[in-house]
Parts: structure tokens; sequence; C-alpha cells
């Protein structure tokens, strides 16, 4: 089955973080905690008898699913990932497995996952959810508290049968249908364990989706680190989660804000390398998402709106390297160029064997043609394409110029100078020869040696 297909196609995703950390927004007893608003609780080791007060306070009457939706559904984006139990182990959902949830110890007593799935469902948006299997640092027998309870004493088994299970159960059954079921930190998860959960998951729900994250490669795609971009194209599929400012869970010093081009170029390098982008909000604790993320999402929809073409359902780039100037991405008969840099009155493209039938901004709504030269260099050795490019660019971020070719690309993939001078030599394309078979290099997912 392949359950990956509306994934692959959809290619830009919202992560939305939320939970009682967004009360404390990165502020404990008047100190400011740092690192991600999320890992509050551990990063200040609070008790969890004083963390779980902070339930009391957690009244998001500002919460509207349907704006949330609408906001995403506005950027572009085509599915949704939502905490529904992050590391602290508090569930942002009605859950009968245990009462440290938003309907039975918040004055809000309502469930926002059902108002999600009901928006999502009206709107065509995959409704995901997020689920930390084994980090719960509200439970005796979770992961990763150890100022409240004894690592020695831990019966992760029995946390994994009683509370893990049991809730991802819950989420794949009383929400309607669940695009991803998104682990996270499997840690002291076993082989059996992963596969156990993604079998579940499966089995609740045969389409769902599991991210990698649920450990041991039992999941269906690949989970890049986070904000991490491989350097050049990659088979498999894989996602990167990323962040808008520095923090996932609602911080509100944190101004951190990446620009609107950041972002754009960031969602085109990612799909131009085969991935999907997984972008983050954290709401505040009354429900709102913070007005720079708005604004960002806002703008990078009309972007999309333009030139979504080039991004939905789009294969990576025939180049496996990146280039200079920006990033390509392809359908059959078409290369879409993603210019970043609109300097001069000419782009140069090296390597491409395909003859170019035409070449025209996506921008522009009469497809006008661009003058191309196209020449097989003998001196260099290699094709050398020319495309005449108006004096400014249709857009400040990344203008897309699109060439209509004959049949699959075809690519000269030798390793030449660049027009800058550099001569880029990437690991994720090189052979390794080792000097001795205990010398342990490895090619890392990013495509950067390691050793
Ligand atoms: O520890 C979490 C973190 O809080 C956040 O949820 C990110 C999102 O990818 N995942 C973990 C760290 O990789």
């Amino acid at each position: 089955m392949d359950r990956l297909g509306w994934w692959r196609d959809a290619k830009f995703g919202m992560f939305i973080h939320w939970g009682l950390y967004a009360i404390p927004a990165g502020i404990w007893k008047g100190k400011e905690i740092e690192g991600i608003g999320e890992w509050i609780m551990r990063r200040a080791q609070i008790p969890v008898k004083e963390y779980e007060q902070l339930a009391k306070q957690f009244n998001p009457v500002k919460f509207s699913a349907e704006e949330w939706v609408r906001i995403a559904k506005e950027a572009g984006m085509k599915y949704i990932v939502i905490t529904a139990k992050h590391h602290d182990g508090f569930a942002m959902y009605d859950s009968k497995v245990s009462d440290y949830d938003i309907v039975d110890a918040t004055p809000f007593e309502r469930d926002p996952m059902k108002d999600l799935a009901e928006a999502c469902q009206r709107e065509g948006i995959k409704l995901c959810f997020y689920y930390s299997q084994a980090q719960d640092w509200h439970h005796l027998d979770g992961a990763g508290n150890d100022w409240d309870y004894d690592e020695e004493k831990k019966d992760f088994a029995k946390y994994f049968e009683e509370k893990a299970k049991p809730q991802v159960r819950e989420l794949l059954t009383q929400y309607g249908p669940i695009g991803i079921i998104w682990f996270d930190t499997p840690v002291t998860i076993t082989p059996e364990q992963s596969r156990e959960l993604a079998d579940l998951v499966h089995k609740l729900q045969p389409e769902c989706l599991v991210n990698s994250r649920v450990g041991h490669n039992a999941g269906d795609y690949q989970s890049a680190g986070d904000n991490q971009i491989p350097t050049c194209v990659r088979e498999c599929p894989w996602e990167t989660p990323a962040t808008m400012n520095d923090t996932w869970g609602y911080k509100v010093n944190d101004h951190n804000w990446k620009s609107v081009g950041t972002l754009l170029r960031l969602l085109v390098d990612i799909v131009s390398k085969g991935g999907n982008y997984l972008l983050n909000v954290g709401p505040t604790a009354e429900g709102v998402i913070p007005q720079p993320s708005v604004e960002r999402l806002k703008a990078i929809g009309s972007w999309l709106r333009i030139n979504g073409e080039a991004i939905y359902g789009a294969l990576p780039s025939p180049y496996l390297l990146e280039l200079e100037w920006g990033a390509i991405t392809r359908k059959p008969g078409k290369l879409y160029l993603h210019i970043f840099d609109w300097a001069e009155r000419e782009l140069v493209l090296y390597g491409l064997k395909n003859k170019v039938k035409k070449a025209y901004l996506l921008a522009d709504e009469k497809c006008s043609f661009l003058k191309v030269i196209q020449e097989y260099n003998k001196e260099l050795e290699y094709d050398v394409l020319k495309i005449l490019i108006p004096e400014s660019a249709p857009d400040e971020n990344v203008s897309v110029i699109v060439l209509e070719i004959d049949g699959d690309p075809e690519i000269d993939r030798m390793i030449i100078q660049r027009a800058s001078g550099k001569v880029v030599l990437e690991g994720c394309v090189a052979d390794i020869h080792r000097s001795s078979i205990d010398s342990p290099i490895n090619i890392g997912f990013s495509g950067i040696v390691e050793n």
C-alpha cells in the first residue's frame, strides 16, 4: 500500500506545539529559563506536583480551531501535526487513560482536538498527532524525569502498556482519519516496542503514517533532525521539522523570527532535495498563534498561490548538489528554476542535455517566452544553457522560471567549478575509501561526512 502518496505531494505542513508550557512561556518564578519552551519542566527541574498546578490555569478561551485551520490553509499547508502529548505527559485531548488531560484537569474542560478534527475535515487538511511515546516527565515509569523519580526503579514496559499504547489507540479511534502519528525521542524504547507501535497504528488506521522517530527503523518515512536539511537530494521519503524562531512551544521573549525570504528559501531547498517542510507554530496559553507567525505564513501562502505548481507534487532536482543561485524542482516535461539571487540579466545552467522548448516566468500569466541560448561548449566539454531574464525579479525572495524540456531530464553530473570559483565536493556523492576497517567514517543523513 502506498500510504505515502498524499504526504509526498503535500510538501508543506504545520507543526503545532501547544501545551501547559505555554503558560510559563519560558519564565519560571521570575527567571528566564534557557532553551526550548516546551522543555521548561526539565530545564528548570520543576517538581511534578508544582508543574501539574499549571493545568488549573490553562483556559485557552481564544482558541478557535477554524482560525488555526484557516491560517494553515491560507499558508498553503496541507497537513497539521499537533502535540497530543508532549514530554511533560499532559494530554491535550480527552483521555480516559489518565486524568492528566485538558478536559479533566483544566477549567477549559473541552477537547480542542475534536474541534480541530472537524475543522480539518471540512477544509480538506489532514490532521496528524504528535505523541511522545517514551519521555513522560509526569509519570512514575515514563522516561526523562530523574528529579522526581528514581530512574533505577522505573518500569518502562508498564508505562508503555498502560499509558503509551492505550493513548495511541485513543488518538486513532476518537478523531476520525488521522494522517500521521508523529512519534518523538524513542530513548528507552526497544525494537519490539517500536514495531508494536507502528503495527498498532497501521492496524487501527492502515492509511496512517508513522515517522521514523518511532525508533528502530519502524517508521514509514525519515524525520530529519530538528531544523536539519541534507546537503543534497535524498531518495528516501523525508521531512524536516523546523522552528520559525528558536523554540517550539511558545516563549514570550523569543523574538528571533526568520524572515519570509529565509522561510521560503528553506521550503524550496527542502522540496528540491525531495523532502517535506513541517513548519512550527507555538500558540499562547490563550490559544492564539503569535502574530509574527501568522504574518509570515500569510506571505508564504501568497507566494504559493502563484508558484505552488513548482512545489506541490514536485519531484526533487535532477542535479544532486546545491546550486549557487537557488534550487530546482521538476515535474514531467518541466524544470522549475527557483532563483534566490536575481543579480544578473542572464542565468546560466550547466550540464542540462535536454533541449529546452520554452522558458517563462511562473508568475507571468501570459507565459511570455524568455530567450534561451543552448550550446555545447567544446572547451569545457559540457552543455551550457543561458536564459536571458528581465531586469527585475517578479518576486523579491524567490522567482521561478519554468523550462519546458523534451523527455526526462538528463544531467551531466560532472563536478564543475561554480561561477564563484568554488568547487564543491559533497559527502553524499563521494565513495569512501577507508584506510582501515576500524576508521569509522560515515555519511550522515544530512550528507555530511561524520566520524
Ligand atoms: O524534544 C523534542 C522537542 O521538544 C520538539 O518537540 C522537537 C520537534 O521535532 N522534537 C524533540 C527534539 O528533537
